[in-house]
């Protein structure tokens, strides 16, 4: 089931576009009430501290993320997938307590003993797969993204490291969140600038790009395991 896996990145947009960009798909271009916000594929996500205010379960298939920073910090939204069985506990328990001793140790300039500190991450986190998210967002401002989620069970997270060396996550920043029921009836957005990464040709991304709002589709074409922990199958 791996090789392809394509990611839109949408434009982030800012806070005050938040009612002028296009919707995906035509239904909700029609549609001006509130209420059309809580339709499936259609997540609004807010951060006030270091939190998410989110609804805990969502449908499979395209959604589109709005992602409102209230916050004074930066953060971001990834949506890791989670292997059967495991759960917001097992990211408390298991993965947490690692990332955190083996950055302190990095912070300490202690790199051998770092290394030995995330090697104690648990033997199911290479299953985890990572479907997306947002980029970075600034404080006060709004990213609006749209990617596919599979059903299972998610841990929503945001893991930028703070100066003293401490991850976002471990101060509260992940949510377990529930993918299940049907799906939702949002297409895949439209791009208009593709660009392909893979191990033997990099970066291929045609010479010019159009001037004004742009949807990058980004797609791998072959995925590795790296010493960052992170592959997307
Ligand atoms: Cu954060």
């Amino acid at each position: 089931m791996r090789t392809l896996f394509s990611v839109f990145i949408l434009i982030f947009s800012l806070s005050s576009c938040k009612h002028q960009n296009k919707n995906i798909n035509s239904e909700e271009e029609n549609t001006t009430s509130p209420k059309s916000i809580a339709e499936p594929g259609m997540v609004t996500v807010k951060t006030i501290g270091m939190d998410f205010i989110v609804k805990d379960t969502l449908n499979p298939g395209w959604n589109t993320f709005v992602y409102n920073n209230e916050s004074t910090e930066a953060h971001f939204i990834l949506m890791d997938l989670y292997p059967e069985g495991k759960n917001a506990e097992n990211t408390k328990n298991e993965v947490l307590p690692p990332f955190e001793e083996g950055m302190k140790l990095i912070m300490d300039g202690d790199m051998e003993n770092a290394v030995a500190a995330f090697g104690k991450l648990p033997a199911w986190f290479p299953e985890v797969i990572y479907m997306g998210g947002t980029g970075l967002i600034s404080p006060k401002h709004t990213a609006k993204s749209t990617i596919f989620l599979k059903p299972g069970l998610y841990i929503m997270e945001c893991y930028v490291k703070m100066a003293d060396g401490t991850w976002h996550t471990s101060h509260g920043m992940y949510k377990e969140i529930i993918v299940t029921g049907k799906n939702t009836d949002l297409n895949p957005p439209k791009a208009t600038v593709n660009i392909d990464i893979s191990s033997d040709a990099g970066i291929v991304v045609a010479d010019s790009v159009p001037k004004g709002k742009q949807r990058f589709k980004v797609t791998f074409k072959d995925q590795t395991f790296y010493e960052h922990f992170l592959v997307t199958m």
